[in-house]
């Protein structure tokens, strides 16, 4: 299928589970990639630079930016979801609870159904965190098909990289893509991943 990443389109903002599209419509029914991962990673950089463009999707330097679950619909053919990132600690736990039972709540509806891929993005620099290793662990328990971005890959040296891919094909059976939306490295490889599932 061929599929025109530079047409998105922010249709769908969630801030509540009632917000979240259903099934029972037409677009609650079409294939969705999500993007998980902790705050700041770069998640939405990343929908960014799969459509070329600059500043859609919301970005910011300080953690906390993406709140909402929001479907970035792909040429009518499917949503990039951009997830609130987790382990933001001063976002102060109340907070950090309600965001990441949204984000339960949506995996949980659309796990084995209209989640064709998660892109779960881990840091270069730091390597994988016990939030991600529990959500490598949601996803293999649920076999939910994923794809590691191993992302900021401009920032590391040579050296600490090789370190971060052993480290997460170690941990997952599987060697991340590198990507760097600073660089343009693995976006292609990640859109071709993503074509492959839907
Ligand atoms: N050097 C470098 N910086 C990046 C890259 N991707 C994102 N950033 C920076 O990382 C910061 C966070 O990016 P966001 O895309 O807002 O991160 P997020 O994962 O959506 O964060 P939340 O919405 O808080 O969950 C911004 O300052 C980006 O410019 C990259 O590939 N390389
Ligand atoms: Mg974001």
């Amino acid at each position: 299928m061929f599929v025109d990443f530079s047409k998105i389109n922010l249709e769908i903002t969630a801030g509540r589970k009632d917000q979240l599209p259903t099934p029972n419509r037409p677009e609650g029914r079409r294939p969705q990639v999500a993007f998980s991962g902790r705050s700041n990673v770069g998640k939405s950089s990343l929908i960014n630079a799969l459509a070329g463009r600059k500043s859609l999707a919301r970005v910011s330097s300080r953690p906390g930016k993406t709140i909402t679950v929001n479907f970035y619909d792909i040429d009518g053919k499917l949503y990039l979801v951009d997830l609130p990132g987790y382990g933001y600690a001063q976002r102060g736990a109340a907070a950090q609870r309600r965001f990441s039972e949204l984000t339960d709540t949506y995996l949980n509806s659309v796990a084995g159904e209209q989640l064709k891929l998660v892109v779960q993005l881990i840091d270069c620099v730091s390597g994988p965190t016990e939030d991600d290793k529990m959500m490598i662990e949601w996803m293999t328990h649920l076999s939910v098909p994923f794809v590691i971005a191993a992302c900021k890959a401009d920032k590391p040296t040579k050296t600490n990289r090789a370190k971060t891919v052993a480290e997460i094909t170690e941990l997952t059976g599987v060697e991340p893509i590198l990507v760097s939306v600073k660089t343009g490295e693995g976006i292609k490889a990640l859109i071709s991943e993503i074509i492959k599932v839907v």
